[in-house]
């Protein structure tokens, strides 16, 4: 009987003790690339909103597309000894030595977004993250159909060194290699933004005898494409029409703007992986060790045609 109730006893505290664990409040440090887009504010409120819903305390960070800013955060993140770290890079190189560091202090690092180019996927414990290179050839199909096969573009790329820019320009550039009438007749970066995605569409507007020789803008976002929207209207020809205009993204902005028939056709990149990321940490946390090391998520094009139905159903 002793024996029985001593069992019964040590049990309970190993129950409770394990109780008490699991409901421990998780603090996850969260690096942001920036609030370059409007895209990325949708994203960075998704994730808080998240992390309120779940309970984690977040440590938010705004690297202002600094790859030292986040470099900095993160160690401070190791410092204060947080459960987690969730990482969105600005480029793909240069992540080794600081994730070696959070490795060394068993910390668990989920990349989201971008990609980094490491060579050790022990560095890490997944990705969530949305095929690039796909969305550049979804881009491409649409204008291609569209213009069958003979269009002379220009491009407005995203951040140099970044994923989102290097596989979207390889996605669509594999693409429009089957059609011999199709031409990138200028390419230049607009760093993710409205105000330097404008200025290039300018500069390309100059070059291109005022853009009577531009078919299209392949925008690698839909900041970008507005950018490019008001350069183009500045330039008194008509975005949507004169010179069509396809992106990545599909923030709401950009169907108030297919609403009004000033850009064409955007590629959607789903900003909630907040979710996904913070249960492969507490999946993590909880003795899982083998769960997948890319977690993918996938939008579709729109077009003009649903654009003022998809704006109202995004901003109501
Ligand atoms: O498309 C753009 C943002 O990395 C996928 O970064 C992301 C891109 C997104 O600033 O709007």
């Amino acid at each position: 009987m002793k024996i029985l109730i001593t069992l019964a006893l040590a049990l309970l505290l190993i129950s409770c003790g394990e109780k008490t664990e699991e409901n421990k409040r998780l603090t996850i440090g969260f690096s942001q690339v920036g609030s370059e887009s409007g895209w990325r504010t949708s994203f960075s409120e998704s994730v808080k909103a998240e992390a309120e819903k779940r309970g984690i305390e977040l440590k938010f960070s705004d690297a202002q597309q600094k790859q030292e800013n986040q470099i900095k955060a993160i160690r401070s993140f190791i410092a204060q000894g947080v459960d987690g770290i969730v990482v969105a890079p600005v480029v793909e190189t240069g992540w080794k030595p600081v994730l070696q560091e959070a490795k060394r202090a068993g910390i668990p690092v989920v990349i989201v977004d971008r990609n980094m180019a490491l060579d050790d996927d022990s560095l890490y414990l997944t990705r969530i993250a949305s095929d690039f290179v796909e969305e550049g050839r979804k881009a491409a199909r649409w204008l291609m159909e569209t213009t069958a096969g003979q269009c002379d573009i220009v491009e407005l790329q995203g951040t140099v060194g970044a994923t989102a820019a290097i596989d979207r320009m390889q996605g669509f550039n594999e693409v429009i290699t089957g059609y011999p009438e199709a031409n990138i007749i200028r390419s230049q970066t607009g760093e993710f933004t409205r105000s330097k995605g404008k200025e290039v569409m300018e500069s390309f507007l100059k070059a291109e005898n005022g853009g009577k020789g531009i078919c299209a803008v392949w925008a690698h976002n839909d900041e970008m494409a507005i950018g490019a929207v008001l350069a183009i209207k500045e330039a008194g020809l008509d975005p949507g029409d004169d010179i069509l205009i396809v992106s990545v993204d599909a923030v709401p902005d950009i169907f108030k703007a297919m609403a009004d028939g000033d850009t064409n056709a955007t590629v959607e990149l789903s900003p909630h992986m907040g979710g996904p990321a913070f249960d492969a940490i507490t999946a993590y946390l909880n003795g899982q060790q083998d769960g997948p090391k890319l977690v993918t998520i996938n939008g579709g094009l729109y077009t003009q045609e649903t654009a003022a139905e998809e704006y109202r159903k995004r901003t109501q």
